[in-house]
């Protein structure tokens, strides 16, 4: 199976988050998750790891707004140039505007800040962006790989994406994602075909819906811890099903606390006739793997066998199908997840 990876997102590396409580943490979204999951699949001779190309910023544009962008680029630099006398090793806004109407954006950088993130676990480093358009070029090379792969009926491919991306809306960073590198992927691609977005990572995929949410020509579709208790808390309910044109092209699965990988699997069953009845042309997957029961952020208890079902339940859609890494913070197992999850996808190349 061809990986697309770039070393790149070492360049990213936040040294904290703020946490619940206000608690000034470790950044979970570390560049040590690449390295455990590259070991796994340097092990396995089936894997073959290559650079991504770069697709320049179309692509990226057709999905994120650009004075977003601008600001994403721009940010740390403009506050190094600030005159201020506290720490400036990650950039985190400290006030956030209600929703409603948005029309002014503030010109100041702080300002923007609060504009444009919208919590308080995706800080802004010097090498954000730079991480963040590789990231974005890994999934657009894996999107490209399977529209090309005309020899193989059933083409995969997996984007090694670093920093994650699910949850960066059309004008907004959060959650430790900035470019949302499977709605890139997944916007690419709906230029050739109807496309399917599932995201399975545990948390909702609130910037996937934010971005396709008026889309009829990419459903998209969520499995994920119910955000009435969990994380992003305001996005990812069962009744929000699009809007305008997208109306009904857009479906929610959350899930109780504590869900096994029966009462997962049962869901995922429901998902993937949704999947199949939209006759869609390729499946992009938001591949999270803190579903997974020892997840230090995750509270469902999915095993690695369930993560190997999951994978063998979607390849079995038979459909050209891109994989993009999203979130997953059990560093000692992740490796081996993201292989269970990957198994079913090799195929025999004729
Ligand atoms: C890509 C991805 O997986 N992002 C996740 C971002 C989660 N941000 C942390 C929010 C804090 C949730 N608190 C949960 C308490 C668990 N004990
Ligand atoms: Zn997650």
């Amino acid at each position: 199976m061809k990986v697309f990876y770039s070393t790149t997102h070492r360049q990213h590396a936040p040294p904290f988050e703020i946490f619940d409580g206000g608690e000034k943490i470790t950044n979970f979204e570390m560049p040590e998750r690449m390295e455990r999951i590259l070991s796994a699949l340097r092990a396995d001779d089936r894997y073959e790891i290559a650079p991504p190309a770069d697709f320049g910023l179309e692509p990226i544009r057709a999905v994120h707004d650009r004075s977003y962008l601008d600001f994403l680029r721009t940010a740390f630099d403009e506050w190094l140039a600030e005159d201020t006398d506290y720490e400036r090793t990650a950039l985190l806004p400290a006030t956030f505007p209600l929703p409603g109407p948005r029309g002014h954006v503030p010109a100041t950088l702080l300002g923007r800040a609060g504009y444009y993130m919208t919590d308080l676990s995706a800080p802004i480093v010097a090498g954000t962006y730079a991480a963040a358009l590789a990231a974005a070029n890994c999934a657009l090379s894996g999107a490209q790989f399977i529209a090309n792969s005309s020899f193989n009926l059933h083409p995969s491919s997996f984007a090694l994406c670093r920093p994650p991306g699910h949850h960066a809306g059309r004008a907004n960073c959060a959650g430790y994602c900035y470019i949302n590198n499977a709605a890139v992927a997944a916007g690419w691609l709906a230029q050739l075909g109807r496309v399917v977005l599932l995201d399975i990572d545990y948390h909702a995929g609130n910037g996937t819906q934010d971005i396709f949410y008026e889309r009829a020509d990419v459903l998209t579709l969520s499995i994920h811890a119910d955000p009435n208790f969990e994380y992003p808390y305001y996005s990812g309910y069962a009744d929000q099903t699009g809007a305008g044109a997208g109306l009904g092209f857009h479906q929610n699965y959350p899930l109780p606390l504590g869900t096994d990988d029966a009462a997962y699997l049962a869901t995922l069953e429901k998902a993937i006739e949704r999947i199949s009845a939209f006759h869609p042309s390729f499946l992009v997957i938001s591949a999270g793997m803190d579903i997974y029961g020892e997840d230090p952020l995750g509270r469902i208890r999915i095993t690695r066998e369930g993560i190997r079902q999951i994978g063998q339940k979607i390849a079995a859609l038979n459909l050209p199908t891109l994989a993009v890494m999203e979130g997953g913070y059990n560093n000692e197992a992740l490796g081996l997840n993201v292989c269970a999850f990957l198994e079913a996808f090799h195929r025999e190349t004729p």
